[in-house]
């Protein structure tokens, strides 16, 4: 029986985060067979898309003198600069050609504006700006969400962590995420998690 006050959110399943892309995470194609299967369990299904204008501040291509994986200070604090990656309508910001997206409810795209980043589904990462993913689960009466996609250590975390602080129930299935694992961060991801009360399995 699907339990219609949980849903299935796919994080970011695109081009640029699968062998290939931009910001390609390893085995992050691995997922799709897996993800598709999984949104027959759940009566509402979102998926995530990162969709950044091309002049993006988390680009190291709009800072002078910095390379992608460096980080810098920004107003609303260390932000790791990316390749320039999902960029607005472009193939690498579309969804993986093998995702099922047609099963869809809901696409939100997050990372919109130039100034602030946005990891979470739910705010951008002033941790403040919302993007209305609550408003819209909460109106359906969803109280329950597992999480799954790209990246676990970035996208996936802060959606799941910031979830869990807005007092869904969380789990984040780690056989249907992929890592970037950039100096730590997938332990310190797995950490961070634990510590807001995402059931991480
Ligand atoms: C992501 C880095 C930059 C992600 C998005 O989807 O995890 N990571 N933009
Ligand atoms: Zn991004």
């Amino acid at each position: 029986m699907r339990n219609r006050s949980e849903a299935l959110i796919a994080i970011d399943v695109q081009n640029d985060f699968c062998p290939g892309g931009a910001l390609a995470v390893p085995d992050g194609d691995g997922i799709v067979p897996s993800v598709n299967s999984l949104m027959a369990d759940f009566a509402t299904v979102v998926l995530t898309q990162d969709w950044h204008p091309a002049n993006h501040s988390c680009f190291a291509s709009r800072h002078k003198g910095s390379r992608p994986f460096e980080t810098a200070e920004m107003s609303y604090g260390r932000q790791v600069l990316w390749p320039d990656h999902c960029i607005e309508g472009t193939h690498g910001a579309a969804f993986h050609d093998g995702l099922e997206t047609a099963r869809a409810d809901l696409v939100i795209r997050k990372g919109r504006n130039p100034d602030i980043d946005s990891y979470s589904a739910f705010f951008e990462n002033d941790r403040s700006t919302p993007t209305g993913l609550e408003g819209y689960l909460r109106t359906r009466g969803i109280d329950t969400l597992a999480f799954v996609g790209l990246a676990t250590d970035f996208c996936v975390c802060h959606s799941a962590v910031d979830a869990a602080r807005l007092g869904f129930t969380v789990n984040v299935t780690l056989n249907l995420c992929r890592a970037i694992d950039l100096d730590g961060s997938l332990a310190a991801a797995r950490k961070c998690m634990a510590a807001a009360g995402v059931e991480v399995r």
